[in-house]
């Protein structure tokens, strides 16, 4: 009671075929609301609100509800996003309003690009993390030539743009790299066609599906093959066969995925330090499942990266607070509920705020680069009869690899040739 509301808006992905995260990002955004509204000593006065709609991980649908919240007053301090695609219309916009984009869900490295997404950051790190990771496995499995299947979004494009580069460097072959748009059929045939062998694969989770039945029809796993998708699809996300209308059964998905590798960064922390929110990872992990009615985390979109909504909440009220600090010291008297988006004044301080933010997340430390990305460890995990199996982290800042070889499991008696060998096809 007493307290002046400062709102900020939130874009959610709820439904939608791609990623739609929201489902427990914006539990998980809501609950670190509440604990900031909590603290006396965290925006005291002020009481921080969200008004938030569905994108649908759509990129028109986004960037409507963009400009609803725009539009409709209140003005909204910042606002939070999810969904690549979304974020990147949403991000290229927002300088024009004095406004800051801060991202729970978007992996895109073309979101790191300073001139294009000037007042854009994220707790989610780019997928450029992964590239380093897989770099790391073709080389110590002397594999040095890999192709390449990816559904036609700026968000995989860009990271296999930065595989290529790399790959490169590393000189490692890139023999086929394919596309496609909704129907990857064709594109799996003519992987078939040019003999990929160690196939990297970058889409949704929904062309997951689709993929995964086109390799089990065209016999694309086994002793043969390794493949490398990416790992924040929830764990259970290829028995999903039927609500995505893909005509495999779930075996067929589990047989055509034995021993395949993801990659994903860590979004949470690896060990139980209480975050500055006093919440350690368990006791987030347990609040969030009663927000979700325990419902299993195993079959929640965004459940693995709902610990970078939690946090993004609190980097902004951190970043918030530091700007009344700020404002006072240079003499400003001005509230933060007179945030405008035509008068620069808070917007300036908020900016160098939220860019020396520094805390403990219950996703890990959370610190932006300049470019608005956060680093943290790069998690490889293998899928054997179904489940996913951890063997190992690289960090990515001082490239250090620590998989345990022990954990693999190869289809064959050794890993597969990155080509054809008279011998391996005896
Ligand atoms: N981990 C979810 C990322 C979603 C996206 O980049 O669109």
């Amino acid at each position: 009671a007493g307290k002046t509301d400062l709102y900020i808006g939130g874009i959610f992905p709820m439904t939608g075929g791609g990623w739609s995260g929201g489902q427990a990002c914006l539990p998980a955004a809501l609950m670190a609301l509440h604990d900031v509204n909590h603290r006396e000593d965290i925006l005291p006065g002020y009481h921080l609100n969200m008004i938030h709609n569905d994108s649908e991980c759509n990129p028109g649908i986004g960037t409507n509800v963009m400009y609803r919240l725009v539009y409709h007053p209140p003005p909204k301090l910042m606002l939070l996003t999810g969904c690549s695609s979304v974020s990147t219309h949403i991000a290229e916009a927002a300088h024009m309003w004095n406004l800051m984009v801060l991202a729970y869900g978007s992996s895109s490295p073309a979101l790191s690009d300073r001139k294009r997404f000037r007042t854009f950051f994220r707790t989610h790190p780019s997928a450029v993390l992964h590239n380093q990771a897989r770099i790391r496995m073709f080389q110590y499995y002397q594999w040095s030539k890999i192709s390449i299947i990816q559904e036609t979004q700026e968000v995989f494009t860009s990271t296999i743009e930065d595989l290529e580069k790399r790959a490169k460097e590393a000189n490692i072959t890139i023999a086929t790299r394919q596309s496609f748009l909704s129907d990857p059929t064709n594109a799996v045939r003519s992987l078939k066609r040019q003999d990929a062998r160690i196939i990297v694969g970058v889409f949704y989770e929904d062309m997951a599906l689709k993929v995964f039945c086109q390799v089990y029809k065209e016999k694309m796993y086994g002793k043969r093959y390794v493949w490398f998708i990416i790992g924040w699809y929830p764990d259970n996300w290829y028995q999903k066969v039927e609500e995505n209308e893909v005509n495999c059964t779930v075996n067929q998905m589990r047989e055509a995925l034995q021993g395949h590798f993801t990659t994903e960064m860590t979004m949470r922390s690896l060990d139980d330090t209480p975050s500055f929110s006093g919440l350690n990872v368990s006791r987030f992990d347990e609040e969030l499942l009663l927000k979700l009615n325990n419902s299993d985390p195993n079959d929640t979109p965004g459940y693995p990266e709902a610990p970078l909504a939690y946090d993004a909440v609190w980097a902004l009220a951190l970043a918030l607070n530091q700007t009344i600090t700020r404002l006072k010291e240079k003499g400003v008297n001005v509230g933060l509920d007179k945030f405008t988006y035509d008068n620069s004044t808070i917007f300036r301080e908020f900016y160098r705020a939220m860019d020396s933010t520094s805390f403990q997340g219950v996703s890990g430390p959370v610190q932006f680069l300049s470019t608005g990305d956060r680093l943290t460890l790069t998690q490889i995990e293998q899928m054997w009869n179904g489940r996913y199996y951890k063997i190992g982290y690289y960090d990515n800042k001082n490239n250090n690899w620590t998989l345990n070889h022990s954990f693999v499991r190869w289809n064959g008696p050794h890993p597969p040739y990155d080509r054809t060998l008279v011998v391996e096809d005896l």
